[in-house]
């Protein structure tokens, strides 16, 4: 897509996706500051996601995608603080600012963590309407997210006797982070209710843009700036963590970068010039520098 602004687009989309948070974010009790505490300050990429395959499949009613969108960021945010407890990888700093554990202490983080990822299935669920599409959302993100997906993804990702290998880099990859952003590609594509072949496309596709998302994610906590960043660069590598710079070293994990958007790029191409913003997406996570 020659001349196409990725940078403007994401920032247009962040903004109607913060927006839309704000009005989800009612201070009805002492649980929604801390909530939204958290949620304050992300790049959107997964909501961004959802809301980008949604009118790529033909979606045109932004409010039908925006809850599920938030729902997204609500599971990710969820994610981020207990991913930074103590008792996980004990991470003081969290998109520029204190943790929510170092801000709030312990156990209400764990509480406001707690009430992200109930309150995200209340807003998966929100509005009238495609009934199907909402249940088949519900049912996708929670194989993502749960014991088949990032839970198991963290579990060994904490564990301290692993072995140094590809497939047991690539299974931390896939279900620490690849699952949950291929899920997000696809549930704007399911609201939209885009068909069986498209979405299994998305679902691979997504898988590729996943693990190029964390490869970067890996590289950054090697090269990355604090202020960049807004978290703890070098903390991977002190703790002696399975990463790609890790295993392939820098040059050989940027290789691996590049080989996954080149497969990401040429299948959301094949899909159709709808899909050009997904490609485009995908070259700005592979020279994302935060
Ligand atoms: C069930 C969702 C769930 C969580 C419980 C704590 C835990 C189990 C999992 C942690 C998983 C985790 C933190 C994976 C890392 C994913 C990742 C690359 C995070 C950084 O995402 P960005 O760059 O961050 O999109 P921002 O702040 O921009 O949103």
């Amino acid at each position: 897509m020659a001349g196409f602004d990725i940078v403007a687009y994401l920032e247009e989309k962040k903004a109607l996706v913060d927006s839309a948070l704000t009005e989800f974010f009612p201070e009805t009790n002492p649980l929604f500051p801390m909530m939204r505490y958290s949620i304050e300050g992300g790049k959107r990429i997964r909501p961004i996601l959802a809301l980008t395959t949604y009118q790529a499949a033909g979606g045109s009613d932004i409010d039908a995608v925006m809850p599920t969108a938030c729902a997204l960021e609500l599971i990710h945010t969820y994610s981020l603080i207990h991913d930074d407890l103590p008792c996980m990888d004990n991470d003081d700093l969290r998109r520029g600012k204190a943790s929510s554990h170092k801000r709030f202490g312990e156990a209400p983080a764990i509480l406001a963590g707690d009430g992200l990822f109930a309150y995200a299935f209340e807003l998966f669920t929100y509005g009238d309407g495609l009934i199907a599409e909402k249940i088949a959302v519900v049912k996708a993100v929670s194989e993502a997210v749960g014991p088949k997906g990032v839970v198991y993804g963290q579990l060994l990702d904490i564990a301290t006797e692993k072995s140094m290998t590809p497939h047991a880099l690539r299974m931390i990859h896939r279900y620490k982070t690849a699952e949950f952003i291929a899920v997000s590609v696809r549930a704007g594509a399911i609201l939209a209710q885009a068909r069986p072949a498209v979405l299994a496309t998305l679902q691979r596709t997504g898988l590729y843009m996943g693990m190029l998302f964390q490869y970067t994610d890996d590289i950054l906590d090697v090269i990355g700036e604090k202020s960049m960043l807004g978290k703890t660069p070098g903390k991977d590598s002190d703790a002696g963590k399975l990463t790609a710079p890790a295993l392939y070293g820098l040059d050989g994990a940027r290789f691996r970068a590049q080989r996954y958007a080149a497969r990401a790029i040429e299948r959301f191409r094949s899909l159709g010039d709808t899909y050009a913003i997904l490609a485009s997406l995908t070259s700005f996570i592979l020279d994302r520098t935060f």
